[in-house]
């Protein structure tokens, strides 16, 4: 067993600043609305906010495009009100992890707009610059992740700069020593302040060769993690997850093996492009396919059984709601909205509930692409339409699948724009406000709210669900998703009915009898029958009675 640290029985939360509460009427969420909702989160019990950038940003990706590492946006207010939420959510038990965003910086962070301009100031070395090639096009011909080619040219210094995003996004140059200082200063800044640690933004390309080609998880990568947890993050008790989208259970424990002194858990990303088509990509709708997305889980399961840690998710603001995604938005909403909680809760890892997804907040039906502000969803329409896909087309694959979805307001209330903001929200209320917020929610006698929070609990007070080993039950079921989890004498098992139709399944001798339920969609169940019978989406979590 590990040694026990604090995130080992604790859930975070994700805020995503922009859309989370407006204090200020301008239509943008900010920290003083964080703060104003502290108690929200701290009656669903978690141990730690994952804070979307709110570093001084140009916006043109919503914050992950940083201009002052050490100062914050003032459309999200100040650092007074940054050390007042990190104290505020410190009273109340909960931590604050920070969004580190450093494969690449701001092209209007100083330290860029000195390299831009001339070939002999230290700063210049912080980007990755390469000459022109023959004709005086780019080196090479990478596209960039958000559109368009990955290389600009700079007419200044005569170089191209290399950008795995957007051109407004140049990568820093982690081959550079004094570059990595840097930023490990300002790391150990920002802890100073009393914050709970970082989530990592696409940290695996920070070891990249561009000259080989190589972005994700290149050749100094984990040189570089190690040098920082050296610098930075050795003797300090906070939290490390690295995001990734390239991680495999072949490199998994690279990052977060217990031996491996770099971070304590992946966001890995191979049970959510499951969903994504194989060669057309997130934009072309595909069925979600159960079995696989199973697989895809539990592998991971199984690579954290004895070493490293997990982080569980189905949503963040890369991603469409989980409840229209993976299940149903509909008549069913309420209870699947549960069930996908009932399955992430109990698995082995620290598990993330995305702002909305405790209340089963749902996809957007945006009907025209000026509807949409993400910029990868606009660059991806410009790219595809000249293609030649019909605009109808692509539409309905970003009504499934665009970033927008998790991004529209928080659903606080039925107050005009569910009680976001008394202004004009920076991106279009989801209309069903009126019907999904927070406060209706939590006045229904089994609200989702109150599902979470039994999750939530059930981890702190069980060390079977923080602990426990898990082993996947029926892994070829095309419907229903089950596990067991065990430690020592203790067993507990999830069935999880993921279709909309009623199911029934034989059930082998071992797993009937006598049960007690800890967590339930439609009816606490005092035993399992040979013949489970599970309503549509229907989960039940329980353990043996004694
Ligand atoms: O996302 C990583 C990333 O690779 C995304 O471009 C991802 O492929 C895409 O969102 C899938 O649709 C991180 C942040 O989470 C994202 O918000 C940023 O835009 C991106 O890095 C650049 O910082």
């Amino acid at each position: 067993e590990p040694t026990e640290r604090w995130w080992h029985r604790a859930t975070g939360y994700q805020v995503y600043p922009r859309s989370f509460a407006d204090s200020d009427g301008d239509g943008m969420g900010d920290i003083p609305g964080i703060i104003s909702r502290l108690g929200h989160l701290s009656d669903l019990g978690i141990g730690f906010i994952w804070l979307s950038p709110v570093y001084a940003s140009p916006m043109i990706d919503n914050g992950y495009d940083i201009s002052d590492y050490r100062d914050i946006a003032p459309e999200f207010g100040t650092l007074d009100d940054m050390d007042q939420l990190i104290a505020s959510a410190r009273e109340r038990g909960i931590g604050i992890v920070m969004d580190l965003v450093v494969n690449h910086s701001s092209a209007l962070h100083d330290w860029f707009k000195a390299a831009r301009a001339s070939r002999d100031c230290p700063e210049h070395g912080y980007y990755i610059w390469r000459d022109p090639a023959a004709d005086g096009g780019p080196p090479d011909d990478a596209r960039a992740a958000f559109g368009g080619p990955a290389w600009t040219f700079v007419p200044e210094v005569g170089q191209y700069y290399f950008h795995y995003f957007s051109p407004a996004q140049p990568d820093l140059n982690w081959q550079n020593r004094a570059l990595r200082a840097e930023i490990y200063e300002m790391m150990r800044w920002w802890l100073d302040r009393g914050i709970a640690g970082f989530r990592m933004d696409v940290i695996s390309l920070i070891g990249k060769d561009v000259d080989a080609r190589i972005y994700e998880e290149g050749p100094d990568l984990h040189r570089f993690l190690q040098e920082m947890h050296r610098e930075v993050l050795s003797g300090r008790d906070v939290l490390t997850i690295g995001e990734s989208w390239s991680v495999s259970t072949e490199t998994g424990l690279l990052y977060c093996g217990r031996d491996r002194d770099e971070l304590d858990m992946v966001f890995e990303f191979s049970h959510i492009r499951e969903g994504w088509h194989p060669e057309l990509g997130k934009f072309a709708p595909k069925p979600f396919d159960l079995v696989a997305f199973k697989r895809a889980l539990f592998a991971w399961q199984d690579l954290t059984s004895e070493d490293g840690w997990h982080a569980l998710f189905l949503s963040n603001h890369d991603l469409p709601r989980q409840v229209s995604f993976y299940a149903d938005d509909g008549a069913h909403r309420c209870v699947a909205a549960k069930t996908l909680a009932t399955v992430l809760h109990l698995l082995k890892g620290t598990p993330f509930v995305y702002q909305g997804e405790e209340i089963g907040m749902t996809n957007a039906r945006f009907e025209r692409i000026d509807q949409y502000r993400d910029l990868e969803t606009l660059n991806h329409f410009e790219e595809q339409i000249a293609q030649g896909v019909e605009p109808e087309v692509f539409l309905a694959g970003a009504n499934r699948n665009s970033r927008d979805h998790s991004r529209t307001p928080m659903q606080w209330s039925a107050a005009p724009q569910g009680g976001f903001t008394t202004g004009t929200p920076w991106i279009e209320t989801n209309p069903n406000f009126t019907e999904i917020n927070v406060e209706a929610d939590l006045a229904h006698p089994e609200s989702i709210f109150a599902h979470y929070r039994r999750l939530i609990r059930l981890r702190q007070e069980n060390e079977i669900v923080a602990f426990g080993q898990t082993t996947q039950l029926m892994p070829d079921d095309p419907e229903i998703l089950a596990f067991e989890r065990r430690l020592g004498g203790d067993r507990i098992v999830v069935f999880a009915n993921f279709s909309d139709r009623v199911q029934t399944r034989a059930l082998p001798a071992e797993l009937t009898g006598p049960v007690h339920c800890l967590a339930w969609t439609h009816a606490e169940r005092e035993a399992l029958a040979g013949d489970l019978v599970l309503a549509p989406f229907e989960s039940i979590a329980c353990r043996p009675a004694a």
